[in-house]
C-alpha cells in the first residue's frame, strides 16, 4: 500500500467526489482544471504514472506526460479518450462497463414509456391544475402495444434493454457491424434496413467516428409516421437537424432522448417540440451506480499498479503489458 501511495495520479477536471476521496487516499493526487498541457506546473509532467477522468483525453495531453502508464476513464463509453492514440505510446485505457448496465436499460425502458405514452406532459398536467379545470389528460396518441423494436448497438446495455422489452411482449431486432453469436433477435446488417423492420428504433451505440450521424434522414423515414425513436447512447450518433425536421413534420411520431450531440447545450428545437421526451442524460445517474464506476475508476488504477493488469481495460488496449 506504501508502495501505491508513492505513485502519482493526476485528476483533470471534474470527477465523482467518492473516485476523487479514493484516489486521494491510495495515491499521491495532483488536481488542475482540465486536461490541458499548458495547465501543467514545472515537474508535474515527469511525475505522473496515471490519470483518473471523464474529461477529454486528447494526444497532446497524453504526449505531455512522458512516464504517463494508464488513463482510467469515468463511463463506460470513452469516446472523449483517445485511445487508439493511446495504445501506440503504450498507454493502457481502462473504462467502467457492467457496473451501469442494468440502471441504463432501466432509464431506457422509463425514456420509451415516457416518449410513447406522454407520462411528463401528463404529470404536467396534473400539476398545472388542468385535471381539475379540464378533465382528463388525452388519450396518448402512442402506446407500445403491438411495437417492433430495433436495437442499435446490442452490446452489454442493448441487450439488457432487450431482455426487458422481450418481458413486454415485444419482438426485437437489431443492427451491429457483425450478429452477436448466440443471440435468437433478427440480424439486420444495415441500420436502414433496421429501421424499414421496425418502427421502434432504440439506439445504445458508441460515440466515434464510425456511428457519427448514424441516425440520419434515410433512418427516420424508414421508421415511419407511427415510429418512436429513443437515444440512450451518444448524442455524436444522430443527425440532430433532421430528428428536429422529422418530429415536425410527422416523418415519426416521437423521440426520447437522453443524450445530445454538444451536452449540456440542447438544440431549442428540439425543446420546443411536444413530441420529444427529453433526459439531461441520467443514463446511469442514481448514487447506487455512480458510485460503483467510482469505485472501478480507482480499481483499475490499484489492479495496475499493484498486479500489473487492470480490471477493464478498453479492446484498443487490451494487449498492452505494463512496463
Ligand atoms: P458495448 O457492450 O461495447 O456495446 C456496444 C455495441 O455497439 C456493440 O454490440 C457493437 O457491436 C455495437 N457497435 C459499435 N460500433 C458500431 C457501429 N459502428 N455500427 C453498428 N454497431 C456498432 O457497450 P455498452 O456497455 O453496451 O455501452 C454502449 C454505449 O452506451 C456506450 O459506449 C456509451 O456511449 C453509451 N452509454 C450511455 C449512457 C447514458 O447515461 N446515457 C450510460 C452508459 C453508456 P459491433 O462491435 O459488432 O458493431
Ligand atoms: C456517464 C455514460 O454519465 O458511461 C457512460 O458512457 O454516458 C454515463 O454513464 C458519463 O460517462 C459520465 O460522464
Amino acid at each position: 500500500m506504501s508502495a501505491l501511495k508513492d505513485i502519482v495520479v493526476l485528476v483533470p477536471g471534474r470527477l465523482h467526489d467518492h473516485a476523487v476521496k479514493r484516489v486521494e487516499e491510495t495515491f499521491r493526487m495532483l488536481r488542475i482544471e482540465r486536461a490541458d498541457p499548458a495547465l501543467l506546473l514545472a515537474g508535474m509532467a515527469d511525475e505522473i504514472r496515471g490519470v483518473a477522468a471523464m474529461a477529454t483525453i486528447d494526444p497532446a495531453f497524453i504526449d505531455a506526460l512522458p512516464k504517463l502508464e494508464i488513463i482510467a476513464s469515468f463511463g463506460v463509453g470513452y469516446d472523449h479518450v483517445d485511445a487508439k492514440y493511446a495504445a501506440t505510446k503504450g498507454v493502457m485505457v481502462t473504462n467502467t462497463p457492467d457496473v451501469l448496465t442494468e440502471e441504463v436499460a432501466d432509464t431506457a425502458v422509463g425514456l420509451l414509456i415516457n416518449a410513447v405514452r406522454e407520462l411528463p406532459r401528463a404529470e404536467n398536467w396534473l400539476r398545472e391544475g388542468r385535471w381539475v379545470r379540464e378533465g382528463a389528460y388525452p388519450l396518448s396518441k402512442g402506446t407500445l402495444r403491438g411495437r417492433r423494436v430495433g436495437i442499435f448497438g446490442l452490446g452489454r446495455i442493448g441487450l439488457a434493454i432487450a431482455r426487458r422489452l422481450e418481458g413486454f411482449g415485444l419482438p426485437i431486432a437489431y443492427h451491429n457491424r457483425r450478429p452477436v453469436e448466440g443471440v435468437g433477435y433478427a440480424y439486420h446488417p444495415t441500420l436502414v434496413g433496421l429501421a424499414e423492420a421496425v418502427d421502434t428504433l432504440i439506439s445504445i451505440a458508441p460515440g466515434g467516428a464510425s456511428t457519427a450521424k448514424a441516425v440520419n434522414a434515410e433512418v427516420l423515414r424508414a421508421l415511419g409516421p407511427d415510429g418512436v425513436f429513443v437515444n440512450i447512447g451518444r448524442g455524436s450518433t444522430v443527425d440532430e437537424e433532421a430528428l428536429i425536421a422529422a418530429l415536425s413534420d410527422g416523418t415519426i411520431r416521437a423521440a426520447g432522448l437522453d443524450v445530445f450531440a454538444d451536452e449540456p447545450r440542447v438544440p431549442q428545437g428540439l425543446i420546443e417540440l411536444p413530441n420529444a421526451s427529453l433526459l439531461p442524460h441520467v443514463g446511469s445517474a442514481s448514487v447506487h451506480t455512480r458510485q460503483a464506476m467510482a469505485d472501478l475508476v480507482v480499481d483499475n488504477l490499484a489492479a495496475w499498479f499493484s498486479q500489473g493488469r487492470p480490471l477493464t481495460p478498453v479492446p484498443e488496449t487490451a494487449g498492452l503489458k505494463k512496463p
